[in-house]
């Protein structure tokens, strides 16, 4: 089978990426990730619904606010159709060498920009369809797109949330250009990650009227999604700033009050990306279980942020003890359904060769599998769960259960405390942290 799609090879010298095991000292093959493994009932890939992002994959070319580009793709034109039509390509050859069964991407990763908003649909459209070919081709699935309703100058006092009704409606007229390519390459969710969607100072900001202009605007492009067909799920994804100041969905618990407070509890759940958690001062797990305790953990964005620095670095997982903890949520909550675990990371800006991107994914792809094999055994001996478990035991009958099940009055509670026996319960934090470390490392 050739592993490329197009009539040109771009990812010259690599192959499918194999599983070779732990033995393995081959750089380009999955040491931990065996595609058909079973863990429990569903395989390795079933469990983890892997996606490559298109944006940090296909599109960043090492440039920051300090330096130029340092990556030069294969596929790079000077014609920005040209390219777009070769990137596709090339993004297609990638993920069946890789082996992630989905993509997700904004509009501005996969067509150029144009001010004009005809020249801007027709491009868009005209990658589509070739996208559509693709898919069908290879089998690889959209697991979301997104508007890039932040990056043109139009967007700099936010899209949706912008005090000019013009710039809200050019976002809307993006965010249905979104719509209608999702409901043609069939994706399974669309994400809203507002990047401008929030203020940089409240002096110039009324806060309220734009937080309900968000509420408005989400609850109208959901009703054009069904009218056209969509039935996957819309995702909010919460930041809590970088590039504003202060972002509305800070996190999940915040964007969660967004979407109650506005009704869309029927149509959206929460896109949780790690660094973006790390960046509201919470862990990645935090977050993840927030949204699995409210039934709102949709998909998640798979990074890591750095302990150093403050800002959202969207490195490639390689910590295990967080897809540990990560896997330990989504397992709990009976796995990611129509999500994925897609990899919103990007190589350093000093990782220049064409492998890197390869190596790049091998590692976040061995990351999680580790993680889920680890979390598997942890659910399956249930040590923990029995901790915690035992912890709350005295709600689980008599009084405690009275008071859970609501069938209690405050007086009365406070009564059972003029004579409460109050016992001291080690929190056994250090014995968890051995145990957590005898399932890593045996
Ligand atoms: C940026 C976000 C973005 C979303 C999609 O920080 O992670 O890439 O995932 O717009
Ligand atoms: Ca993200
Ligand atoms: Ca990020």
């Amino acid at each position: 089978m050739e592993y490329f799609v197009g009539d040109k090879e771009y990812f010259k010298g690599i192959g499918k990426i194999q599983f070779e095991g732990k033995g393995s000292d081959n750089p380009l093959a999955f040491r931990y990730y065996d595609a058909d493994k079973k863990i429990g009932t569903k395989t390795m890939a079933e469990h983890l619904r892997f996606a490559t992002a298109y944006w940090h994959s296909f599109c960043a070319n090492g440039a920051d606010p300090f330096g130029s580009a340092t990556i030069t793709f294969p596929f790079a034109d000077k014609d920005p159709m040209t390219e777009a039509f070769a990137k596709a390509d090339a993004a297609f050859e990638f993920f069946t060498k890789l082996g992630t069964q989905y993509y997700c991407f904004h509009d501005a990763d996969v067509a150029p920009m144009s001010d004009d908003a005809k020249t801007y649909e027709k491009n868009y459209h005209k990658v589509a369809d070739v996208l559509l070919a693709r898919q069908k081709a290879t089998g690889v699935k959209l697991l979301w797109n997104t508007a890039n309703a932040f990056s043109h100058p139009f967007y700099m006092n936010g899209a949706a949330t912008n005090p000019d009704f013009a710039v809200v409606s050019r976002a809307a007229l993006q965010v249905k250009n979104c719509l209608d390519v999702n409901v043609q390459l069939g994706g399974s969710n669309y994400v809203f990650w507002g990047g401008r969607e929030g203020y940089m100072s409240l002096l110039n900001t009324d806060m309220k009227r734009e937080r309900e202009h968000l509420g408005r605007f989400l609850a109208m492009a959901r009703d054009y999604g069904r009218s056209i067909g969509f039935k996957g799920t819309f995702l909010i994804e919460p930041k809590p700033m970088e590039p504003s100041k202060h972002q509305y969905d800070y996190d999940a618990q915040t964007a969660i009050a967004f979407i109650r407070e506005f009704g869309l509890e029927a149509d959206f759940k929460c896109n949780i990306e790690a660094n973006h958690a790390t960046l509201a001062g919470h862990t990645f797990a935090h977050d993840l279980q927030v949204c699995a305790d409210n039934h709102m953990l949709g998909s998640v964005d798979a990074n890591q942020g750095d302990a150093q620095n403050g800002w959202d670095t969207d490195e490639f997982p390689s910590n295990v003890y967080e897809t540990v903890s990560a896997m330990l949520v989504i397992l709990r909550q009976g796995g990611l359904k129509d999500g994925g675990l897609n990899f919103d990371a990007k190589r350093r800006r000093n990782s220049t060769d064409l492998e890197d991107l390869f190596i790049a994914h091998i590692g976040g792809m061995d990351s999680f599998a580790l993680g889920l094999e680890i979390a598997n055994r942890i659910i399956e001996d249930g040590k923990f769960d029995s901790l915690v478990k035992n912890r709350y035991a005295s709600f689980d009958a008599g009084n405690g259960n009275l008071f859970e099940a609501g069938k209690m009055d405050f007086a009365t509670l406070a009564e059972m405390g003029r004579n409460a026996q109050i016992v001291q319960h080690s929190g056994k934090q250090e014995y968890l942290n051995n145990l957590l470390n005898s399932y890593l490392f045996g």
